[in-house]
């Protein structure tokens, strides 16, 4: 059923679900009391800088640090050789390739790491890496993907096996390639579109950064990280310095900002870990924000062919789709084992398709390396993007409105559960209600109208809809798993004598308000006021085992392991109640906080009555306590969706778009906390705002990042920003605990071809039928100046 909204079955001061519970964090975060890596100060804590090389590939001659070594208070100077005595020199990455922690012979990027300098004082140690000489032999940089994989190119990675002499890291298909070839020809006609997605960044406020700490006495390490994904730090670092589990422990503090960014284990991590090991004090290190942008690991470099086969009366036959994935020096990327290219294959998008056969190959460049991140499900951005602007192009060619167009082909809602062609199954959907709501929030009709007259003017205005389905919530673990570690997720649930609780999670909160939302599930399923439920996250040796938080994961896994984990803990107060009540576990009914003996309302017993009683007053035979764990395996990823209309105008002398409205329907099933799901919503189209019109991060031909700082990567502030008008529809998913679907990145995915289309919308009668995001006013101006428009 779609529903504009669920009323809660909770009182206000139990913040169940479906409450907009402020959020518990805030005040702290509004006061500056935040506790970040910067925050944490350890007695006899040194620091590390890194030098780092100018060059994007070159041979490493010598590195002379005797000056280095000399200036005050510098401790250490730590290079590829020392770790490679270790065999630390190169570590394993999430995508299963391996990735340098320094380099011994070559650089492979600008900006790679080439030295840990060690210092009193973070002054000190930035001065001594200026003192730290490395004589370079400059080597042919590729940075063409397409070049990459030409006969000719320099081979980037002679480590691998003899087989794979060549840049081309993988190639992966999904899909039926004969039957899609076959539904095209028979089309009557096929529409194609080339689709570049640049490299972008994250940019998170807080930048990466760590304190290692082992203590040599106890043989113990102690690592502060900012991470996403604590549990995974664990386990990576003891398979990678051989310390026992038990003997690591990960803690996070307050992460500003993640949005995938702080998934990866970076070279920066590994050498503070050697370092701390070496002086046996606790060693910080934190990039700057120069270091954050150009070594980081990236999102997107996505070159995209596709095609889509048509009706002449406007229905999609099938879909095929060829792309060239830019990876730089080594494959990063944080995704499934099983799909090098993540979930792209989602492809097919919110249509019912027929057939469709999608093909990645990866490729090696002079780039720093990854594959993950900026608020995308592995890939889904790029899928999205690319068939709600082919869809447009579709309904161009057969003379359709857009709307009208996805209308025709969309999956409908007796269509669910749907199996699409490249092999999911979407758990429910709602299309038609999400498109025809923002149809009527925009007043559509009336846009259009302004917009011929406007156009028999010669004014540019344009509208664009992009009605996408997200991918989130990885498990199930018999399809995920990173690095052979399955993705499942965990909560543990102990309820206190006095009835408050605490929720230990296997996932990260990097903003997104885990405290209070993990806190309402609770309220809801126990009856115990959220403001009671303490939720800690992020110290591995208290936390149960999970996989973290990305791809908005947490709801769909932790969530669910929460309201089991409480549903356990409430079926044991049951036969406490009986107990007390002394009637027959069968004879009890729950209304929320409390057991009630069916036909005798006066006759109940409430959780604070019951949490007392697990400790003063339970029965023989009965464990002690009030506490469960669950460790959650979904059945099936969750689906979420959402219809997205946008107005632009643009202005003919400059080239300037000028986002006019945005309307932003979401549906992610039942909704925790409607405040919070807004606050991710604003937050995430500003993050696809980003994309579509100001951020790329792009290489000249020696490898050198053009967009290294905040002055040419430009960030949308305030100012850029548009008012965003959201609504929702809900659409329960059927197979979670509560209903819920995954939110955390739905805007970011939704918003860039709703801008991109609205652009090429009111460029269309012109002739244009794609502009590449970032869409800058340069772009558009030196079209316009073409067609002479300008
Ligand atoms: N929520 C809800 N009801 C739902 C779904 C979600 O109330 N039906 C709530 C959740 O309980 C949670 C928040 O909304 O408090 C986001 O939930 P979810 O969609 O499960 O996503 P995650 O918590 O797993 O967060 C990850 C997602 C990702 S992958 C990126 S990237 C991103 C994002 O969240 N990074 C963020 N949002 C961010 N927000 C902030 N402030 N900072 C980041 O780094
Ligand atoms: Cu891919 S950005 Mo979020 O999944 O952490």
């Amino acid at each position: 059923m779609t529903l504009d909204a669920q009323a809660p079955t909770t009182t206000p001061e139990v913040a169940g679900m479906g409450h907009s519970m402020k959020r518990k964090e805030d005040p702290r975060f509004i006061r500056g009391q935040g506790e970040y890596i910067e925050d944490v100060v350890l007695p006899n804590m040194v620091w590390m800088d890194i030098v780092r090389t100018p060059y994007a590939h070159a041979r490493i001659k010598s590195i002379d640090a005797s000056e280095a070594l000399a200036m005050p208070g510098v401790l250490a100077v730590i290079t590829g050789k020392d770790l490679e005595a270790a065999g630390l020199h190169w570590m394993p990455t999430l995508a299963g390739d391996k990735q340098m922690v320094l380099p011994v012979d070559e650089v492979m990027y600008q900006s790679q790491e080439v030295a840990g300098v060690i210092a009193e004082t973070r002054y000190q140690a930035a001065d001594a890496v200026a003192a730290v000489y490395v004589d370079y032999e400059p080597l042919p940089v590729v940075v063409d993907p397409f070049k990459a994989l030409e006969p000719d190119a320099p081979v980037l990675r002679p480590d691998r096996g003899p087989d794979k002499q060549h840049n081309r890291i993988w190639h992966w298909e999904s899909g039926d390639r004969a039957a899609t070839d076959a539904a095209l020809a028979a089309s009557d006609r096929v529409v194609p579109i080339d689709v570049y997605i640049p490299r972008i960044h994250v940019a998170s406020i807080e930048t990466c950064g760590c304190i290692a700490d082992y203590d040599p006495v106890n043989a113990h390490l102690d690592f502060h990280v900012t991470s996403q994904a604590p549990h995974v730090y664990r386990t990576v670092i003891s398979l990678v310095s051989g310390i026992p589990e038990s003997s690591i422990r990960v803690k996070t503090h307050d992460i500003g900002g993640g949005f995938g960014g702080k998934v990866p284990v970076y070279p920066g991590y590994v050498i503070s870990i050697v370092a701390s090991l070496t002086l046996g004090r606790p060693v910080k290190w934190i990039e700057d924000r120069s270091e954050n942008l150009q070594a980081d690991s990236f999102a997107r470099d996505y070159h995209i062919h596709a095609e889509m086969g048509l009706t002449d009366d406007g229905a999609i036959t099938g879909l095929r789709v060829k792309t060239l994935a830019d990876h730089g020096y080594t494959d990063a990327a944080a995704d499934p084992s099983k799909y090098p290219a993540g979930l792209f294959n989602v492809i097919t998008g919110s249509y019912d398709m027929p057939q469709a056969f999608v093909e990645v190959d990866a490729a090696y460049t002079n780039k720093p390396p990854g594959g993950v991140a900026y608020r995308c499900s592995f890939r889904v951005t790029e899928a999205v993007h690319t068939i709600e602007r082919l869809v447009d192009e579709g309904a161009r060619a057969v003379a359709m409105d857009p709307a009208a167009f996805r209308m025709k082909n969309f999956i409908r809602k007796d269509q669910f559960p749907y199996k699409t062609p490249t092999g999911w199954e979407y758990d429910s959907g709602d299309y038609h209600t999400a498109l025809q709501k923002a149809l009527d929030m925009i007043g559509y009709d009336e846009l259009r109208k302004e917009q011929a007259e406007k156009r028999a003017r010669g004014e540019l205005m344009g509208i664009g809809i992009s009605s996408f389905t997200e991918i989130v919530g990885a498990g199930p673990s018999h399809e995920f798993d990173i690095i052979g570690l399955k993705m499942f997720d965990s909560a543990e649930i102990r309820v206190h004598p006095t009835g408050s609780a605490i929720v230990r999670l296997g996932v990260q909160s990097q903003g997104q308000g885990h405290e209070t939302t993990f806190a309402q599930i609770v309220a809801e399923e126990l009856g115990i006021p959220a403001s009671k439920v303490k939720v800690e996250e992020g110290d591995t040796d208290t936390a149960p085992y999970g996989l973290g938080t990305y791809a908005s994961r947490s709801t769909p896994t932790a969530g669910a392991a929460t309201a089991i984990a409480a549903r356990k803990i409430r079926e044991k107060t049951r036969h406490l109640a009986a107990h007390l009540l002394e009637c027959s576990p069968d004879d009890l009914e729950w209304t929320p906080g409390q057991w009630n003996v069916k036909g005798s309302p006066d006759r109940f017993k409430t959780i604070a009555e019951l949490a007392f009683a697990a400790y003063t007053d339970h029965p023989a035979g009965m464990e002690a306590g009030l506490e469960a764990t669950d460790y959650y395996d979904p059945p099936n990823l969750t689906f979420p969706f959402g219809s997205y209309i946008c107005v632009v105008d643009i202005d003919k002398g400059t080239g300037q778009v000028k986002v006019r409205r945005f309307v932003a329907i979401d549906d992610c099933g039942n909704i925790i906390n409607p405040m919070i799901v807004d606050g991710q919503i604003h937050g995430g189209l500003t993050m696809g705002l980003a994309p579509a019109l100001y951020e790329e991060i792009s290489y000249d031909e020696q490898g050198n990042n053009l967009a290294g700082t905040f002055m040419d990567y430009l960030l949308p502030t305030a100012m850029e920003t548009p008012a965003w008008e959201t609504g929702k529809t809900i659409t329960p998913s059927p197979h979670h605990p509560f209903g819920a679907k995954g939110v955390g990145e739905s805007a970011t995915v939704g918003a860039p071809p709703a801008i991109a289309n609205a652009v090429v919308d009111a460029l269309a009668h012109l002739g244009v039928t794609n502009v590449d995001i970032p869409i800058t006013p340069q772009k558009v101006w030196r079209i316009l100046h073409e067609k002479g428009v300008a």
